[in-house]
């Protein structure tokens, strides 16, 4: 009896739960939409159990999340400026670093760790890393747990220019993305940051909703751009290990892998037209993360990452390719070198699609051969997919010493391909089905067999990561 009215209970909450504030003007759902309700409900439930529904707003305050965009030169006169993020509103429980504590502990109890006194323990060590750990610190950002605001229209506004509102809304989980022609009165030679202002519009009067400021950068139409995966090849991330991973992005700092901060600012240096352009399959939610990590280490660039739409089915799968694609479109006379590793499958995919899409814009693809030094993963690439005569391998950053020369060779238009730095595909590791199939199998071992299982999975079920694990 008890056990079937705790089922009715979450039942009912599940139906009746919607963590969205809906203003003006809603779009029809699509059909990816209809079908991903089920579980998009189920994972909102487990997202948000912890706050209750009665804590919404206490401050009724409406966010605007966003990060560094690019802008194209248009005409002589003005830019076309790409303006995208979402929209949330953090009900107070979603910055008390309790209920943190308490989500995040969840998650390392579902892949596999014991949590019974976690929570003192990570309240310990993170206050090892911040003594001063304050409930607003980007600490498992607020925005995990938030409420999506749908159906919001956006202002925007510059230092010279009045309000106007963009042609687009939020989506259900608060995503907007645009385009707007902005008026400029300067030439520009090289990336150039300027500032504007977006405001939510069309919600309940009860609701605050302040301006946000947005970086952009104008970027000249000819050049080099330097586009940029970021966990594994930016940062340590360990994405194979689904315990680190998980450790890295929610309560360690930002960690620059091998030497790469070092190679990255010493392109910059040399190089100071260059744009670089990173993006991210992490969901957009985490933006802030990457934002103040890479703003602390790296060159400064502009920004994308998975959006949380669900608009489109080819969108939601490779939203690398899409993201990179937009930017090819923005700028077509610009020269791209794509760099990745080789752990990343959506990487090598949606590289080796835009290449053989835009072959004389994509010129060389750098790409970090993971096998070479961490035992530790499991994810086989299928390396096929590049171009051999467009892919330069390498294991250890300092073997890109040799690689500023050619770079500016590829920014002047000097030379094509990776200026005589490939190295091809190696001989005897590239798999084709078969890396699909043997990727498949073990991380369905990994994530299936080890983390659903929790702790008391059988022994037949060899995890990788099964160790005792404390921070
Ligand atoms: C965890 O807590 C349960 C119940 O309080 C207890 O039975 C169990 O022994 C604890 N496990 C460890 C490893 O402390
Ligand atoms: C509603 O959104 C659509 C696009 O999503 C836009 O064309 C229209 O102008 C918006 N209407 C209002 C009142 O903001
Ligand atoms: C600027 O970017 C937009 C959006 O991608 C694109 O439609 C337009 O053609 C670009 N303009 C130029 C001059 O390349
Ligand atoms: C890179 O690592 C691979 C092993 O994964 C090795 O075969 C190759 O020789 C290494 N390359 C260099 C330049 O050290
Ligand atoms: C996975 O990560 C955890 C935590 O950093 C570590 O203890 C464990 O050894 C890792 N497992 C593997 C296989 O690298
Ligand atoms: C708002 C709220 O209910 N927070 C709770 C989330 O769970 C942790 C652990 O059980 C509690 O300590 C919080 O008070």
């Amino acid at each position: 009896m008890a056990l079937l009215l705790a089922f009715l209970t979450l039942l009912l909450r599940l139906v009746s739960a919607a963590y969205e504030i809906t203003c003006a003007n809603t779009s029809a759902p699509s059909t990816l939409d209809v079908v991903s309700r089920p579980l998009v409900s189920v994972v909102q439930f487990f997202i948000h159990d912890n706050c209750s529904l009665s804590d919404k707003f206490d401050d009724n305050v409406l966010w605007v999340a966003t990060w560094p965009t690019y802008a194209n030169v248009t005409s002589e006169n003005s830019v076309t400026v790409h303006l995208t993020g979402y929209a949330f509103g953090a009900p107070t429980c979603a910055n008390d670093p309790l209920s943190k504590l308490y989500y995040y502990s969840r998650l390392l109890g579902w892949t596999g760790h014991e949590i019974n006194d976690t929570i003192e323990d990570i309240r310990y060590n993170v206050m090892q890393w911040n003594p001063d750990f304050q409930p607003t610190m980007p600490f498992f950002p607020a925005d995990y747990l938030s409420w999506s605001i749908h159906g919001a229209g956006l202002t925007f506004s510059t230092s010279d220019s009045q309000p106007r509102a963009l042609q687009t809304s939020t989506g259900r989980f608060g995503h907007f993305q645009a385009f707007e022609n902005v008026e400029v009165h300067q030439q520009y030679d090289r990336p150039t940051l300027f500032r504007s202002h977006l405001k939510l519009t069309g919600c309940d009067s009860v609701y605050e909703t302040p301006a946000r400021t947005s970086q952009h950068y104008i970027v000249p139409p000819k050049g080099l751009t330097i586009v940029s995966d970021v966990d594994d090849i930016l940062r340590i991330a360990e994405v194979w290990n689904f315990t680190a991973a998980l450790s890295r992005l929610l309560v360690e700092p930002f960690r620059p892998r091998g030497n790469m901060n070092h190679v990255f600012n010493h392109w910059a240096d040399e190089m100071p037209k260059t744009h670089f352009h990173y993006v991210s399959d992490a969901p957009e939610t985490t933006y802030e993360y990457y934002v103040r990590g890479l703003g602390h280490h790296y060159p400064p660039g502009s920004y994308d990452f998975r959006p949380i739409d669900f608009g489109s089915w080819t969108k939601v799968v490779s939203p690398r390719y899409w993201n990179v694609r937009r930017l090819i479109e923005s700028f077509p006379e610009r020269r791209y070198v794509l760099i990745g590793d080789t752990a990343t499958t959506s990487t090598l995919t949606a590289y080796g699609r835009l290449e053989k899409e835009y072959p004389d814009q994509v010129q060389c693809i750098i790409m970090r051969n993971v096998d070479a030094t961490e035992p530790g993963n499991w994810i086989l690439p299928n390396l096929k997919v590049l171009p051999a005569d467009k892919l330069l391998l390498f294991n250890v950053s300092s073997e890109l010493n040799g690689m500023t020369g050619v770079l500016a060779d590829i920014e002047a238009g000097k030379v094509t391909g990776c200026g005589g730095m490939e190295t091809g595909l190696p001989g005897g590791k590239i798999y084709g089905l078969e890396s699909g199939i043997l990727s498949a199998w073990k991380g369905f071992r990994q994530y299936v067999g080890c983390s659903l299982h929790g702790h008391r999975r059988p022994n037949w079920v060899h995890c990788r990561p099964d160790r005792p694990w404390k921070m």
